[in-house]
């Protein structure tokens, strides 16, 4: 199995993570987004949408992460994506979740626009309406996230981590690009935390840290 991939991709990372830590064989090929190789016609051919990560496994091709990391997981029997009709879907909603509220407004909305120049509003009254509008709206998923979803939950579907936890930290985490603390949500903070603590985080995330520690002298909006 196969999967192009940049290693600071922010959708890459969780499949990263998720394959180093199960032990999945998957290899990693590299498609250096930061030159503009997705846009010619070799990678155009293998995801039209010119982005990574796309998984090959033979003859199937399959993009968008959080669709990878639930193949990947059933390949590999992984009790990380419970085969429980009710269970699987908890894991799936809360995956959604991820993707359509709280990444469009905290990673879309508020921290590419100020770290990724690409997502940077050329007018600086637009940038600041859309920082504006991008924090208010992560603000309420945070705590959403912090009462509702995790709670007193060990990860976000109970005691037992699952792909929705592989697939949600990397976005979580990308607040220390902009240096978010989390103090106000304290479990969040405390779940971000445990994820941390995986053995090959460290190695998963040394591009996007090294990223971030070149950004040191940057001044950033927090939430
Ligand atoms: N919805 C896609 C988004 C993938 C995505 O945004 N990939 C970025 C890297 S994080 C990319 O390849 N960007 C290159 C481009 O847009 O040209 C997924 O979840 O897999």
């Amino acid at each position: 199995m196969k999967v192009y991939y940049h290693p600071a991709s922010t959708t890459c990372r969780p499949i990263m993570l998720f394959a180093a830590e199960n032990a999945a064989r998957v290899d990693f090929e590299l498609v250096d987004i930061f030159t503009g190789v997705q846009y010619k016609d070799e990678f155009l051919a293998i995801n039209p949408s010119h982005m990574v990560p796309v998984l090959e496994d033979g003859d199937f091709r399959l993009t968008e992460s959080s669709a990878i990391l639930k193949y990947l997981a059933d390949t590999i029997d992984s009790p990380a994506y419970p085969k429980a009709l009710r269970q699987r879907a908890r894991v799936n909603e809360r995956m959604d979740w991820i993707n359509t509220q709280m990444s469009r407004d905290f990673t879309y909305g508020f921290v590419y626009p100020q770290v990724l120049p690409m997502f940077k509003r050329e007018d600086p009254a637009v940038q600041a309406a859309t920082l504006s509008w991008g924090r208010e709206r992560a603000r309420g998923w945070m705590k959403v996230m912090d009462t509702h979803v995790l709670g007193a939950n060990r990860y976000l579907c109970g005691d037992a981590i699952t792909i929705a936890d592989y697939f949600a930290a990397p976005f979580i985490a990308l607040g220390d690009v902009i240096r978010c603390d989390y103090g106000a949500y304290p479990n969040v903070k405390r779940w971000l935390t445990s994820m941390k603590a995986l053995p090959s985080w460290r190695k998963v995330n040394e591009a996007i840290d090294g990223y971030a520690a070149s950004l040191e002298d940057s001044r950033f909006e927090a939430l």
